[in-house]
């Protein structure tokens, strides 16, 4: 689904638009695509605007008093242009009494002072699905810590403190050919580090130990139908380093989001069988 895009509105002559750059703000924090008119639009002005940036929902806002004769000139206009799939929804200062009028002639809502701004911006992505026949997919929780993967210089030079001071488990190490790098599993029942050592300067490993020194290096979160989560994250528009599952270590399949995607932190969707 792609980003939902409002339309906030001025028409009119009132000269206050406080509300208005609320609400536009909100919408945008709520992850939409917001373009403003600026004040005094006329009708036509307002349609062109957005059928010119193909808005899903135009947002009107009035003060003045003349909601009645505006906001259904709007519609009005948008039927005209052939564009009456875009939503239109309002807002100001509107007597109780005025709304079943403006909602019989086709404003889908009217929001009274005081709405909270978070049930604006979820009628509106409410309105734009089921215009659009969308049925978004549950978000998809993460749960579970796979392990965290922690960079070293030396494994071997490690180990006395995670075994000794830690009071962890050495499970096993491998050496992960692909991604050139040396790896040490630890266990503390409800802690699983992997200690990574790079082989050779060609691994990433490597460059963040140049770059950043020893320390955590990244989250590897456990994950069923890993394919599907990678499918859904590009949809979402987060870069994958992995576009596909590859082999991990512990005969897991994993693939890496890139920290550019993930607010800094490199995450590793990691799928073990059983
Ligand atoms: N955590 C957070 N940020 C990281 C990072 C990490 N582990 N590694 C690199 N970055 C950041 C860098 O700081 C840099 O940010 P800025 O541009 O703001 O400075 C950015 O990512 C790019 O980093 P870079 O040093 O230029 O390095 P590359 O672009 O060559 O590679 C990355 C970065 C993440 C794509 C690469 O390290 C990678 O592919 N990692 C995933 C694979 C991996 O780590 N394999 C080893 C683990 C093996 C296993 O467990 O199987």
């Amino acid at each position: 689904m792609k980003k939902i895009r409002v339309l906030v509105a001025k028409p009119g002559l009132d000269g206050h638009d406080r509300g208005a750059l609320v609400i536009a703000q909100a919408l945008r924090d709520y992850g939409m695509e917001v373009i403003y008119t600026g004040l005094r639009q006329t009708p036509e002005q307002i349609v062109a605007a957005a059928i010119q940036e193909d808005v899903d929902c135009i947002g009107l806002s009035c003060l003045s008093g003349a909601h009645n004769e505006l906001f259904p000139a709007v519609v009005e206009r948008l039927k005209e242009k052939g564009a009456d799939d875009i939503i239109v929804v309002g807002g100001g200062v509107i007597p109780a009494d005025d709304i079943p009028f403006l909602e019989s002639k086709g404003i889908k809502k009217i929001f009274t002072p005081g709405t909270p701004t978070l049930e604006t911006a979820k009628f509106i992505e409410r309105a734009v699905y089921e215009r659009d026949g969308y049925v978004p997919s549950e978000p998809f929780q993460m749960k579970q810590v796979a392990h965290i993967g922690i960079a070293v210089r030396s494994i071997e030079e490690s180990l006395t403190f995670y075994k000794k001071i830690l009071g962890l488990s050495l499970v096993h190490t491998e050496t992960v050919e692909s991604q050139n790098v040396k790896v040490a599993f630890l266990d503390g029942g409800n802690l699983y580090l992997e200690l990574l050592e790079p082989l050779n300067e060609k691994s990433a490993v490597f460059k963040f130990i140049e770059k950043r020194g020893e320390g955590l290096h990244h989250v590897a979160l456990g994950v069923t139908d890993i394919e599907a989560r990678i499918r859904r994250l590009k949809e979402e528009g987060i870069q994958m380093i992995d576009e596909s599952a590859r082999p991990g270590a512990e005969g897991a399949q994993v693939a890496f989001l890139h920290p550019k995607s993930a607010h800094g932190v490199l995450y590793e969707l990691c799928e073990k069988e059983g």
